[in-house]
C-alpha cells in the first residue's frame, strides 16, 4: 500500500477521482447504478445537497454489508426490551445467530423480574415442517413458553421459510391469545426476504409494536417532564448512562424503545408528553405514528457525543419551558463537562489531524462524527448499509421519494387520531421560540449537510469500494462490523467496530464520550498495526484445484 503523502484536505479535494476508480471496475450497467449511490458532497447554503440513491436492492454478487428484514424486526428493535418472550419461527440458524450478538444490555428492576433477553427461543423448523406446515409446531412453542415462563407478552417473529411456505402466524397468534387471554401474542411478517435490507424490518416491527402493544395500558409513569426515547438499543450500556443524565436533570424518562425497556412501558408510551427520536432510520415510523394518534410531538436528538449531548439536553429542557429544569439542565452540562473537557484536551494533542471513515447500518455513521470532531478528526468519507435518501438528505426530500415495488411490500398504517386519546401536547408558543432557537420539530436534516464538501458519500458499501478507499485515503480508523473487521486489520488499519463495539461501552452520554476518546486515542497512536502484513501481500492467490474421478 502506498505510503501517506497527499494531505486530508488534497484527498478529499480528490474525491471524483476515487470514485472514478471505484466504479471503472464494474461492467456499464452496474457502474451506472453505483455512481448513483456513490456521491462526492457538496453543501449549499440551504442545506440543499446532492441526491443520492438508497434503500434499493443490492446488485447481486455483490459483497454488500447488509443484513435481512428479520435482523431489522427481531434483533433491532425488538430484541433489547427483556420482557417480551420472543419466539423465532423458522430453522435454529437465524435464532442462534441473532442471540444477543448486537451486544444489547438490559437491567431488570428487581432479581424477581422476568428477563428473557439470554434466552434463544426458536421453533427449530426441520424438513416436516417445511413440507406439512409449521403452525403446529409454533402454536406448541407457545404452549411451552407459556407453561415454563408464563409472560405478559410473546412475539413471534417470521423467518425466510415461513413465508414460502404460507404459515400463517397472525391467525396462529390470535388462536393462542383467546387460549391465554392475559397474554398479548402478536405476530411479525419479518421474513428475512420481505426488503432490500434490515429496513424493512424495522418497519414491520414499528407497525406492530405500534397497533398492538402502545396504548395498551393506561399508567402514565409519575413526575415531571415525561417523555419517550425512540431508537435507543442500550448497546455496550448507552441506556444505562442516558438514563443516569436524565436521572440527575431531574426529568423521567418513560420509556425507551427498545434499550433497557419492558412490555409495560411501551404499552403506555403513549402518556408521555415527548417524543425524542435517536435514530431516526430505525423507529420514525413510530414517532409519526405517535403523533398522529395521540398527538404527542417529536424531535430529533443525539445523545453521542459530549456536546451533541448537551444540547440535546438543552432542547429537551427549552421544550418544557420551565426555568428550574433549563438551570439544573445546565448545571448537569458544566458538572460533567469538566471530566470530559480534561480528557478531550489531552487526547486532542494526540489524535488531532487524524482522519476516520465510518460505515455502519443508519444512524451511527452521522452520530458518531460528532465525537471524531471532538478530538479533531476527520471523517473524509462515510456511509450508510441502509439509510434512505432522508438519512442522507434531510426529510425535507420525503415528498420526492419515488416508492418503488420493494417499499410498497411494507405495509403503511393509515393512523387516525385516537377519538378519547388524542390531546396535542404540542405549547405553539414554544414551539415558536423553540423554533428559533434551530430546535425543529418533526424533523430530520441528515448526514450530508454535516459533512465536508467533497467527502464520499457511498450507500451500501461493498468489499470492492471498501479497498479502493483503504488504498487511497488510508484512513487512521475504519468504522464498521464485524464482517469487515479483520480484512481492513489485516491491511494494517485499526477498525473499530461501531455496531456492537468491539467489547466495551458505553459510548453516549458524558462517560460514554470518555470512554470513546481514550479507546480511538489507543487505536489511532498504537503502532501495532504497521507491523501488520497481510497474508494475501505475501502470498496473493490462493490455488485450488478440483480433483475429478477420485
Ligand atoms: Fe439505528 Fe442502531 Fe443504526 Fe440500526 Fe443496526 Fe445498530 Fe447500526 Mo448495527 S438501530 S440504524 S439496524 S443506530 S444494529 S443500534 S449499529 S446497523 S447504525
Amino acid at each position: 500500500m502506498p505510503a501517506k503523502k497527499e494531505s486530508t484536505a488534497d484527498l478529499i479535494a480528490g474525491s471524483a477521482e476515487v470514485r472514478e476508480e471505484m466504479l471503472k471496475k464494474y461492467p456499464p450497467k452496474v457502474a451506472r447504478r453505483r455512481a448513483k449511490q456513490i456521491v462526492v458532497n457538496k453543501v449549499e447554503q440551504t442545506e440543499q445537497v446532492p441526491e443520492i440513491l438508497a434503500n434499493t436492492r443490492t446488485i447481486p454478487g455483490i459483497l454488500t454489508m447488509r443484513g435481512c428484514a428479520y435482523a431489522g424486526c427481531k434483533g433491532v428493535v425488538l430484541g433489547p426490551t427483556r420482557d417480551i418472550l420472543q419466539i423465532t419461527h423458522g430453522p435454529i440458524g437465524c435464532g442462534f445467530y441473532s442471540w444477543l450478538t448486537r451486544r444489547n444490555q438490559t437491567r431488570p428492576k428487581s432479581d424477581g423480574d422476568p428477563n428473557y433477553m439470554t434466552y434463544a427461543m426458536s421453533t427449530d423448523m426441520q424438513e416436516e415442517e417445511i413440507i406439512f406446515g409449521g403452525e403446529k409446531k409454533l402454536k406448541k412453542a407457545i404452549d411451552e413458553a407459556v407453561e415454563l415462563f408464563h409472560p405478559k407478552a410473546i412475539g413471534i417473529f417470521a423467518t425466510c421459510p415461513v413465508g414460502l411456505i404460507g404459515d400463517d402466524i397472525h391467525s396462529a397468534a390470535r388462536e393462542m391469545e383467546e387460549k391465554y387471554p392475559d397474554i398479548n401474542i402478536f405476530a411479525f411478517s419479518c421474513e428475512g426476504y420481505k426488503g432490500v435490507s434490515q429496513s424493512a424490518g424495522h418497519h414491520i416491527a414499528n407497525n406492530k409494536v405500534f397497533s398492538d402493544v402502545v396504548g395498551q395500558l393506561e399508567k402514565p409513569k409519575e413526575g415531571e417532564f415525561r417523555f419517550n426515547i425512540l431508537g435507543e438499543y442500550n448497546i455496550g450500556g448507552d441506556a444505562f448512562e442516558i438514563e443516569r443524565i436524565i436521572d440527575a436533570c431531574g426529568m423521567t424518562l418513560h420509556s425507551t424503545f427498545s434499550g433497557n425497556s419492558e412490555y409495560e412501558e411501551f404499552a403506555s408510551a403513549h402518556t408521555a408528553d415527548l417524543n425524542v427520536v435517536m435514530c431516526h432510520r430505525s423507529i420514525n415510523y413510530m414517532a409519526d405514528m405517535m403523533e398522529k394518534r395521540y398527538g404527542i410531538p417529536w424531535f430529533k436528538i443525539n445523545f453521542i457525543g459530549a456536546q451533541a449531548c448537551a444540547k440535546s439536553l438543552r432542547k429537551i429542557a427549552a421544550y418544557f419551558r420551565d426555568e428550574k429544569l433549563i438551570e439544573r439542565v445546565e448545571k448537569v452540562i458544566a458538572e460533567e463537562m469538566a471530566e470530559v473537557e480534561r480528557v478531550r484536551q489531552e487526547v486532542r494533542a494526540r489524535c488531532k489531524g487524524k482522519t476516520a471513515m465510518l460505515f455502519v447500518g443508519g444512524s451511527r455513521a452521522h452520530h458518531y462524527q460528532e465525537l471524531f470532531k471532538e478530538i479533531g478528526m476527520t471523517t473524509m468519507s462515510a456511509g450508510y448499509e441502509f439509510g434512505h435518501r432522508d438519512d442522507y438528505e434531510g426529510r425535507k426530500v420525503l415528498p420526492n421519494i419515488t416508492v418503488d415495488a420493494d417499499t410498497r411490500n411494507i405495509e403503511e398504517l393509515t393512523v387516525e387520531a385516537d377519538p378519547v386519546r388524542y390531546s396535542s401536547r404540542r405549547d405553539e408558543a414554544a414551539v415558536a421560540g423553540l423554533q428559533e432557537k434551530g430546535l425543529r420539530l418533526g424533523d430530520y436534516e441528515g448526514m450530508m449537510p454535516d459533512m465536508l464538501d467533497n467527502a464520499l458519500i457511498i450507500d451500501d458499501l461493498n468489499h470492492h469500494e471498501a479497498e479502493v478507499l483503504m488504498e487511497r485515503y488510508k484512513p487512521d480508523v475504519f468504522c464498521a462490523g464485524i464482517k469487515e473487521k479483520y480484512v481492513i486489520q489485516k491491511s494494517g488499519v485499526p477498525l473499530k467496530q461501531l455496531h456492537s463495539y468491539d467489547y466495551s461501552g458505553p459510548y453516549a452520554g458524558f462517560r460514554g464520550a470518555i470512554n470513546f476518546y481514550r479507546e480511538i486515542d489507543r487505536l489511532v497512536n498504537s503502532r501495532i498495526f504497521k507491523y501488520v502484513k497481510a497474508p494475501w501481500e505475501k502470498n496473493p492467490e490462493l490455488a485450488g484445484s478440483y480433483v475429478w474421478n477420485r
